[in-house]
């Protein structure tokens, strides 16, 4: 039966979509929902429409929890995921931020130009992910709250200067600062031990200003240190060297998989991806959506990557990026 939807319906969608405030999204889908005809051609999208609902509520909720810590500098999750950005002074954290965001980072030749967290939002294909610029890390000094917005972070980027005489000394000054505040930047994040309560932080290490002419010797010291512990990555974030490759790199070291949901006999919505951990199955994937989903789940039909187009797929199936998902309930 074909829904026959009014153009007032149409209208509020694109409302919808040029949207930016959860609230105001959220309003206008409850919009859509009044105005749809209820019958059995719009059930499919009725159900859809539940789905959305229910999913920008949970965000919207999440929000106001975080932002009722009163923390000072706590700084909301938003997008797919948070990256913090930490290094010594000048190492070029908040160029970084300048030149993948549009936020707009102060960047200045004289250490402690930032003093608060300032975040900004990096696209990456079809997501966006948070990026968070913060004050320097030295042997001497590092702002306490600095460690909470590190512990909270999904991935550290470590900024290294490879145009420094100093690099090894200001890389090293960072670990130990760090140590004192009980994080360890680590290749994989770990659970935090209650007896010590050592955070260990998944990390990777962006050498930047590889424009400069120290990039072979430092980058050679750097790898021949610290390549067996840590990712590393060299860029010139001034200069825009290796920029796109950088965001894959993030993309890649935050292990996530963008998976998309569809209803039978509909086409998958590719703008808004459900974000998971890498190795997430259907049952984590339906509880992400929604726990009535997890609980009726019976399984799912799955397209992509290593599946023959809507392939039955059980709770325990491993899903990968890029698939496209039909749950049963
Ligand atoms: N040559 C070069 N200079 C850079 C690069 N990135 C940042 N800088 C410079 O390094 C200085 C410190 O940068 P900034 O982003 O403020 O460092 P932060 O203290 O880590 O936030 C500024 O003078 C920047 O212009 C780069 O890739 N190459
Ligand atoms: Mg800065």
């Amino acid at each position: 039966m074909p829904a026959n939807l009014p153009p007032q319906y149409f209208e509020a969608e694109k409302r919808y979509r040029e949207a930016k405030d959860p609230q105001q999204k959220l309003k206008i889908l409850h919009e859509m929902f009044a105005i749809m005809p209820k019958h059995k051609g719009t059930d499919k999208l009725q159900a859809d429409l539940k789905y959305k609902i229910s999913k920008l509520k949970k965000q919207i909720q999440q929000k106001k929890k975080i932002a009722r810590r009163g923390d000072q500098y706590f700084v909301e999750k938003e997008g797919a995921a948070q990256v913090v950005l930490i290094g010594s002074p000048n190492a070029g954290k908040s160029q970084i931020l300048a030149s993948l965001t549009n936020a707009k980072a102060e960047v200045a030749a004289y250490p402690y130009t930032t003093a608060k967290p300032l975040c900004g939002m990096m696209p990456f294909e079809n997501i966006q992910i948070q990026l968070v610029d913060t004050p320097p890390i030295g042997a001497e000094f590092m702002e306490p709250w600095l460690a909470g917005i590190i512990r909270n972070a999904d991935l550290v980027s470590l900024v290294v200067d490879l145009g420094s005489e100093k690099m090894m000394e200001e890389t090293s000054a960072v670990f130990k600062k760090l140590e004192e505040y009980k994080i360890v930047l680590e290749l994989e994040e770990g659970d935090i031990n209650p007896l010590d309560g050592i955070a260990h932080k998944k990390t990777i290490i962006l050498a930047n200003k590889s424009d400069l002419s120290l990039f072979g010797t430092n980058w050679e010291i750097l790898k021949r240190t610290y390549q067996e512990k840590l990712p590393l990555f060299y860029l010139s974030a001034k200069e825009k060297i290796n920029l796109e490759k950088l965001k894959r790199f993030i993309f890649d070291s935050l292990k996530i998989v963008r998976v998309y949901t569809k209803t039978p006999g509909r086409k998958a919505d590719f703008e808004d991806p459900v974000i998971l951990k890498a190795g997430s199955t259907l049952l984590e994937a339906a509880k992400e959506i929604h726990k009535d989903f997890a609980r009726g789940l019976k399984y799912a039909r799955v397209w992509g990557e290593g599946v023959f187009d809507g392939q039955k797929v059980q709770k325990d199936f491993v899903l990968k990026d890029g698939h496209v998902v039909e749950f049963h309930i």
